[in-house]
Parts: structure tokens; C-alpha cells; sequence
């Protein structure tokens, strides 16, 4: 039977050790609980580092004792935790994707310990893992993972899930080993990220960084499409609604109301780190006092901070810089009986947060950079009377769903000192309308739809994968069509040229026949049951220099010309080509406007090349183009065909489609033979009988029934029909 396995950096449990003895206490984080429904199940397990450095004799009965809960541990040294941890995930990708790149350090050791610890945790993967599950990898300090079991399971489902944000592409490429970090996480089916922005850039830097093939947000990994999408995360939103009446949480917060009697609270809850924003958090809080003293001793900012990595030197800097202002505004402002600001440097049981979440009158949640951000979510979910307002920053991920939220930029100090104003001054009804769209959202939008969602899109990818994999040509369909093509008397043969019989090229006048496609023609239509048709949007005389001399039909501008072989050029009659006065002066201004760009004309259409353009503007103005060209085509019969790297506008009439059926008019054939690669060879595909073998090169969507992956394989694919 198949199972899941979920791999993390941690193990969703606690483990402490007193007197050699070692207690196992599982941990209640948000994603523990939506994922318990998935680990605690049959032979289902979860992978990860127990969080302490165990000694060698007890590795074994903590692995047994773990077992019993279905986790599994990945036990590290000091000298991993050190530089796989703390250095490469933490001082290197933290950071950067943080867009905090100058705390970052490119350290050789770390990169090898990431490596190293990577390759442990897939050690530990394929000791369980056996064809046939599904395996749902997290977050950071593991992106080379799902390369890593991708090369040692070759067909097993992997999802991969981005916890932090995913940088913008100018950030992502200043990582020296970056193009490895990409290929490590394409070895997953499905990569998940909080938000549109996260999957977006990610997607752009594996354009721009890997040689591969991508459209809309499916990336071709061989022939594996990858897809890449956005799965916000919720939380456990009953438990927040459930805490909010619990005996223990009702009792703290009796305590909070009589000691806040006459002081609103402002809450602040983050783990110690510099992307939290909790200095300018501060700042912002001195700044409302000095901007509006009627609120001294009638505001409390009750401030948690988590303690964390505090032995790097940042961190440390950080807290220190955090006491140093939070003592000086309490010293500046406090009064014989008010502090205003109330600091703790420690953690909290959750009935305690709870308290807080269910007193305070305003959340104030302003990260600099928050993949998330859950706390925010918490505060809404714990807010049953819908009362109490969210200041959020529009840097936090959870902006993106909470958006009647006070939205404000966490480094405009300014606008957060008025926001907490607005916060306080704000009417219950405001409150409420506020309020109870952001719990619907919190409520839907849970932690068990989030891991329900990403487990259904996965298993769609990999059903996707599976009926390409099928159309896929294999040596047993190629068999057969031999076979077919053996016994048949008379064969149309239809081949497209540029990305079908040759590769792409940066000059199109390089894509000229080389000596082995020559002979590879000369063969197939020296052969006197083949009729070959050489089928291309080209223009005819370049075709005709090309190809002239052959034994072949030539059809050129994707049907405008036509040659039987030995014969004259024709031209398709009743067609104008009036339109171009109009839409040449666009194409030049475009090209005007775009370095790089260049203009073919031909006799019936205009292309706009963009093939030598910088990436991404090209695809802009390419864009741009289009809207402009439907604008001005829509009734005068232009059509316009977005292509690779070009944008044609020609004669609505002509098509390859039509110029296909035109040429088999009359004639009969017992074996019809169709290969192309782009958009327009789908015209051929589709007016083609049935009992065609129609075959696409690449594995985008197609009416083609079969697939060949480049060039190379359709040369391969027709010799072994000659020989
Ligand atoms: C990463 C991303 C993303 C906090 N203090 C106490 C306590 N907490 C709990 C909160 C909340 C969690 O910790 C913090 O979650 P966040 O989302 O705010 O932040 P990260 O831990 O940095 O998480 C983040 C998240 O992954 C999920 O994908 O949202 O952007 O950085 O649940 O309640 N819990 C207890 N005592 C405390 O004192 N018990």
C-alpha cells in the first residue's frame, strides 16, 4: 500500500532530557496539527531533526520511542547544525530571501554541509520510501531534497512547500550556488508558495537561470512538467475559536481586565529576528505617544518576543538594540503607575496567547518581510465577538487574504503611529465590518483545506505527467508505425522545418539544412510510394534556396505559396496584401522602441522578431504588441499568431490547415504522416483523417496523438522508418 511521508527540517516534537532520560513531548504548531491528519495514519511517517544533539547509545531507543508516533529522526552533529543550519539555511538563504541580503555569508563550508545534510535526509527518505508514495517536503533548509530523491525514485510524487518567501529574481541570483538550488527544487512535482509574488518570482528566475522550457506556471523538467502555484496556509482555526472559551484562557483573562482596567493594549507577538520589524514597531509606538499624549497611560504596547538564534552575532545585536528602546520609552515616558511599553524576551503557553489575543484591542503585526505571517491569522480567528482591529504589514503574505486589515508599509513610521490612532478611535461597527469577512477567510481558507489542496493538486500534476507520458512516443507505438508504414502503398508525409527538422536559432538565416538533413530528405523521397510536403510559415524563396532542388512539395508562408516538385512557385489567388501600410509603421514603432527586435516581411504577413530582445522585455512589448495588433485587426480578416520568440499578422485565409487539405484534395493515401512543433502545425494536425499519425515535437497541449521530444528524436524517428 502506498503511503505519505512528510519531511521537514524539524520533527513536530519536543524532546527533553533529564538524568538520561529523554521525555518526548509532540509539538501543537500549526502545521503539526494539519498535518497530523496525514503522518498519524497507517504506515504514513514523518522525517526530521528531533532538535537536540543526541548521543550515539540513546539514537536508537528515541528512534524506537519516535517510531511509535510515526516520526522518524534524521540525527545531526554539532558541527551540521552548525554550518547546515545555522550557516547555509539561516545566514545565507534566510536573508536573502528576506531581502536582508547584506546579512548574508557566502560561506564554501556552509554550501557543503547543505549539501551533505540534504543527501542525509534522502538517505533516510529511501531507507522508507518505495515506489508508489507520496512524499511532501518543507520549506528552506531542504531544496536540494527533492532533486535528490527524484534521481533515486525516478516516478514517485513529490510536493515541495516554501514556508518563507521566494525573493525577486535581482536578489535570488546574487546566491553563488543558485542554479543548484533551482534544480534541487525541480526535482518536485508541485511547488507550493504562500503567495502570487513568491511562485511568480520563482518562476522567473528558473526562466532565466535554467535552460528550460516554461508556460504559465508549468515548468518541462525532461519530460516531467513541474508546476509551480500559490497555497496560501491557514491555521487551526477551531482550536483559536475553541481556546477563546476554555476555563484556563477565561481565567487569564479576567486577570488582563482587572489589571488593564482603563488602558487599551496593543499586541505584539514575533519570534526574536530581524525580518519582524520589531524595531521600527517600536519607534513607531514612541512616535504615536509624542504625536498624541492624551493616550499616555490609556495604551500599553505588550510586546512578545520569541527567544531565537541568539548566539549570532545579529541576533544578539538585535536584542540588544530591542531592550535599549523599549527601556528608553518606558524611562521617557512612563509614569508612577503605567509602563508603556510591557517586554517579554520569553515564550508563552498557548491558553496565554489566547488571553491576549481574545484582550487586546489592537493586533499590531508589521514584519519587514513575513512569508505568512500566522500570527495575524490567530488574532482574527480568536476574535469571536468580531470586535478588535489588525494594523498588518502589506510585506506579510497573510495582506493578501486579510485585506480589511489596516494595511501599512512596516517602514513608514509615520503611518503606522496613525494607523494605531485610526485602530483605537475606530467605531465596534467599523470593527465588525472589518472583522467578518477576514474570520471567513481564516475560517475557509484552514489549515486542513490548505494541506487537503496542495495534496489533490498533487496528485492531479501527477496524473497530468502520466497522460503525456503516455501520448509520449515509445519504442513499442514507433514499432507499429513502421509496421503501418511498410505495408502502405501510398504515403503523404507532411513535415513542418524550423523546431521540427532543425534546432532554434538566434539568426534565422542559420537554420539552413546541414549535410545529414539533406540525405535524411533525399532518402525519404527518393523512396517512390512517399509524397514528402515540407510545410512552413518561411518565406517561399528562402525555401526555394533551401530546398528548390529537392524531390519534395513545398508550401511556404503557411500556405500562401505552393510548388509541386519540378514545377513552378504559385501563389494563392484572390489574396491582398493592402493591410501592411497599416500595420507597418506599429511594427516599426514597436522596433523602434525595443533594441534587438527586427521585421521579416513576407508576402502575405509581417513578422515581428523578438528572438535577440533582453528577456522579459521582449515578452512585454511582445504583449503589448498583441493588444495593440487584435486593436487594430479585428475586422479587416488579419489574423495574428503569437509563435516562438515572434508575433505574425497575416491573411486570416491562409493556414496550414487549409493548405493541407487543399493538397490532398484528389488524392488518395493509405498512410498520412504529420510532425510539427508550434502553434500553427495544429491547423495540420486537426484537418488530418483520424488514422493520421500526427506527432508533435515538445509536450505542450497539442491535438497531435503522439509526442517526440526535439529535433533530434524526429530525425532519429524518420530514419528508422527508411532504414
Ligand atoms: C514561518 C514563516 C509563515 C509565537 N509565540 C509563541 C507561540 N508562537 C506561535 C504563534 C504562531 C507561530 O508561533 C509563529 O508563526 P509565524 O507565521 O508568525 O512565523 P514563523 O515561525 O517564522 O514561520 C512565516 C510560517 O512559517 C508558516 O508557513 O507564516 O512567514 O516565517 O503560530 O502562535 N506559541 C506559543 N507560545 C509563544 O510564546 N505557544
Amino acid at each position: 500500500m502506498s503511503k505519505t511521508i512528510i519531511v521537514s527540517n524539524r520533527l513536530p516534537v519536543k524532546i527533553t532530557e533529564k538524568e538520561g532520560e529523554y521525555l518526548l513531548n509532540p509539538s501543537e504548531g500549526g502545521l503539526a496539527t494539519g498535518l497530523g491528519s496525514i503522518y498519524r495514519q497507517g504506515y504514513n511517517i514523518w522525517i526530521g531533526w528531533p532538535g537536540l544533539d543526541v548521543n550515539e547509545e540513546a539514537q536508537p531507543i528515541i528512534k524506537e520511542q519516535l517510531s511509535e508516533i510515526n516520526l522518524m529522526p534524521v540525527y545531526l552533529t554539532q558541527e551540521e547544525i552548525n554550518n547546515y543550519y545555522e550557516g547555509f539555511s539561516n545566514e545565507v538563504l534566510w536573508p536573502v530571501f528576506h531581502y536582508m541580503s547584506v546579512y548574508a555569508r557566502y560561506e564554501q563550508i556552509y554550501w557543503d554541509f547543505y549539501y551533505q545534510v540534504n543527501n542525509k535526509f534522502r538517505d533516510a527518505i529511501l531507507q522508507v520510501a518505495e515506489p508508489g508514495d507520496v512524499i511532501w517536503i518543507h520549506d528552506y533548509q531542504l531544496l536540494l531534497l527533492p532533486g535528490m530523491v527524484r534521481a533515486a525514485l525516478p516516478d514517485v510524487a513529490i510536493g515541495y512547500f516554501q514556508h518563507i518567501p521566494f525573493p525577486s529574481f535581482e536578489l535570488f541570483r546574487l546566491i553563488p550556488w543558485r542554479v543548484e538550488l533551482l534544480e534541487g527544487m525541480l526535482g518536485a512535482d508541485l511547488l507550493g508558495f504562500h503567495t502570487f509574488d513568491d511562485s511568480h518570482h520563482f518562476l522567473n528566475a528558473v526562466t532565466r537561470l535554467l535552460p528550460v522550457n516554461a508556460s504559465a506556471n508549468v515548468v518541462l523538467m525532461n519530460d516531467r512538467a513541474v508546476v509551480a502555484e500559490t497555497f496560501p496556509m491557514g491555521i487551526d482555526n477551531n482550536k483559536f475559536e475553541l481556546l477563546s472559551s476554555d476555563p484556563e484562557v477565561l481565567k487569564q483573562l479576567d486577570s488582563l481586565r482587572e489589571n488593564f482596567q482603563h488602558t487599551h493594549m496593543v499586541l505584539s507577538i514575533d519570534r526574536l529576528d530581524y525580518s519582524k520589524g520589531i524595531i521600527q514597531r517600536l519607534q513607531a509606538f514612541e512616535l504615536f505617544l509624542q504625536m498624541y499624549p492624551e493616550y499616555i497611560e490609556k495604551v500599553v504596547l505588550y510586546m512578545i518576543v520569541v527567544p531565537s538564534r541568539d548566539t549570532v552575532p545579529q541576533y544578539k545585536e538585535l536584542r540588544e538594540a530591542i531592550d535599549m528602546l523599549a527601556g528608553g520609552i518606558n524611562a521617557r515616558f512612563r509614569t508612577m503607575n503605567w509602563h508603556p511599553v510591557n517586554y517579554f524576551y520569553r515564550s508563552f503557553p498557548v491558553e496565554t496567547l489566547s488571553a491576549l489575543y481574545n484582550f487586546a484591542n489592537v493586533a499590531l503585526v508589521t514584519p519587514m518581510r513575513d512569508g505568512m505571517n500566522l500570527v495575524s491569522k490567530e488574532y482574527i480567528a480568536s476574535r469571536t465577538n468580531n470586535t478588535g482591529v489588525l494594523i498588518l504589514s502589506e510585506m506579510a503574505g497573510a495582506s493578501k487574504e486579510l485585506i480589511d486589515a489596516l494595511i501599512v508599509n512596516p517602514n513608514n513610521i509615520g503611518a503606522i503611529a496613525r494607523s494605531l490612532y485610526e485602530a483605537l478611535n475606530m467605531p465596534e461597527e467599523e470593527q465588525a465590518r472589518r472583522m467578518k469577512p477576514m474570520r471567513q477567510v481564516v475560517s475557509k481558507f484552514n489549515i486542513s483545506h490548505w494541506v487537503k489542496l496542495f495534496m489533490t493538486r498533487l496528485q492531479e500534476v501527477k496524473q497530468m505527467q502520466l497522460s503525456m507520458l503516455a501520448r509520449r512516443m515509445s519504442m513499442e507505438m514507433q514499432k507499429r508505425i513502421q509496421r503501418d508504414y511498410k505495408a502502405a502503398a501510398r504515403r503523404a508525409i507532411f513535415l513542418d522545418y524550423d523546431g521540427t527538422l532543425v534546432g532554434f536559432q538566434r539568426n534565422i538565416d542559420m537554420a539552413s539544412p546541414d549535410p545529414e538533413l539533406y540525405e535524411l530528405l533525399k532518402e525519404l523521397s527518393d523512396d517512390p510510394v512517399n509524397q514528402v510536403v515540407m510545410i512552413s510559415g518561411r518565406k517561399h524563396e528562402t525555401m526555394e534556396l533551401w530546398l528548390g532542388h529537392m524531390n519534395l512539395d513545398l508550401i511556404a508562408e503557411h500556405g500562401a505559396w505552393q510548388k509541386q516538385k519540378g514545377a513552378e512557385w504559385q501563389k494563392l489567388s484572390g489574396l491582398t496584401d493592402q493591410w501592411k501600410q497599416d500595420i507597418a509603421p506599429i511594427l516599426e514603432t514597436f522596433t523602434d522602441r525595443t533594441p534587438g527586435s527586427f521585421i521579416e516581411e513576407k508576402s502575405f504577413s509581417l513578422v515581428w522578431h523578438y528572438r535577440k530582445v533582453e528577456s522579459g522585455l521582449g515578452e512585454l512589448r511582445a504583449n503589448e504588441l498583441m493588444n495593440t495588433l487584435r486593436y487594430f485587426t479585428s475586422d479587416i480578416g488579419l489574423q495574428i499568431l503569437p509563435g516562438d520568440k515572434v508575433i505574425e499578422t497575416k491573411n486570416m485565409e491562409i493556414n496550414k490547415g487549409k493548405a493541407t487539405l487543399a493538397w490532398m484534395q484528389d488524392r488518395e493515401f493509405d498512410f498520412k504522416l504529420a510532425i510539427g512543433d508550434d502553434y500553427t502545425d495544429e491547423d495540420i494536425f486537426k484537418a488530418l483523417p483520424n488514422d493520421a499519425v500526427t506527432i508533435k515535437v515538445g509536450s505542450q497541449v497539442s491535438a497531435a496523438r503522439y509526442y517526440l521530444r526535439n529535433y533530434q528524436e524526429v530525425r532519429a524517428f524518420l530514419r528508422s522508418l527508411i532504414s
